[in-house]
């Protein structure tokens, strides 16, 4: 049987590729293992049965077997530790591409959600025009200092690793701010994951869910 993931029935973001079933999505598709999708409402997943599986009610899950996992990033280390592909073979090569991982979860994603929260839901407080100029600047430092670890390299250590793939995640939420823009390594970088034949099959795949519940 094969693994099964939980998605948004809808996905609020209109199928961009923000929800985090496509860090799983794209880690299963670099892989080469099939999946299957089980689409949730909100409110579905706020009922006891997705409960059992995910504690705060969000997707998305991972079941295979007797496994259950939530949290896309642990998701995404269990399918790299289990398949060949997204983690390099040498002990601390793996362990440095885990870094990454972890460096764009808590490094990276902290200063990106807190702009992108402000983005949407404080643009109407008397403050907003005084905090936005604050929280670009958070951004910006890390997306400096990533641009400056980067430098002409392809990936962030050797090869593609998870660790690629889940920071092209995270930056991937700051598409439309035109911050990425002003580092031209880091929208080469996020150009080059995007262009990767799983990408696109992972992308097109929730878009897919999208367009078939706007059609219905
Ligand atoms: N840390 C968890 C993980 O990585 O798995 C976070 C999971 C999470 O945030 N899930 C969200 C969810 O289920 C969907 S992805 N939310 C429903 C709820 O909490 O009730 C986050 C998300 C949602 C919407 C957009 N968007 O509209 O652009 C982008 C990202």
């Amino acid at each position: 049987m094969n693994p099964i993931i939980t998605a948004f029935e809808q996905s609020p973001d209109r199928g961009r590729g923000l929800a985090r079933d496509m860090p799983v999505r794209w880690a299963l598709e670099e892989v080469g293992q099939p999946y299957d999708v089980r689409l949730l409402s909100f409110s579905a997943m706020k009922e006891a049965a997705h409960l059992a599986l995910q504690p705060f009610g969000q997707i998305p899950t991972y079941q295979d077997g007797g496994l259950t996992l939530f949290e896309s990033g642990a998701i995404v280390l269990h399918i790299a530790e289990r398949h060949a592909g997204l983690l390099p073979e040498d002990a601390n090569a793996r362990a440095r591409a885990i870094a990454w991982m972890f460096a764009a979860k808590s490094t990276m994603e902290p200063p990106i959600v807190e702009l992108g929260m402000a983005m949407i839901f404080e643009r109407d407080k008397d403050w907003y025009a005084a905090r936005l100029p604050m929280l670009q600047d958070r951004v910006r430092d890390r997306l400096g200092q990533l641009s400056r670890r980067l430098g002409e390299a392809d990936w962030l250590d050797g090869a593609f690793s998870a660790g690629d793939l889940v920071m092209v995640m995270v930056l991937h939420r700051l598409s439309g701010t035109g911050l990425l823009e002003e580092y031209p390594s880091i929208s080469a970088y996020i150009a080059r994951a995007k262009a990767r034949p799983a990408f696109q099959r992972a992308f097109e795949a929730q878009l897919a869910v999208f367009k078939a519940a706007s059609a219905g």
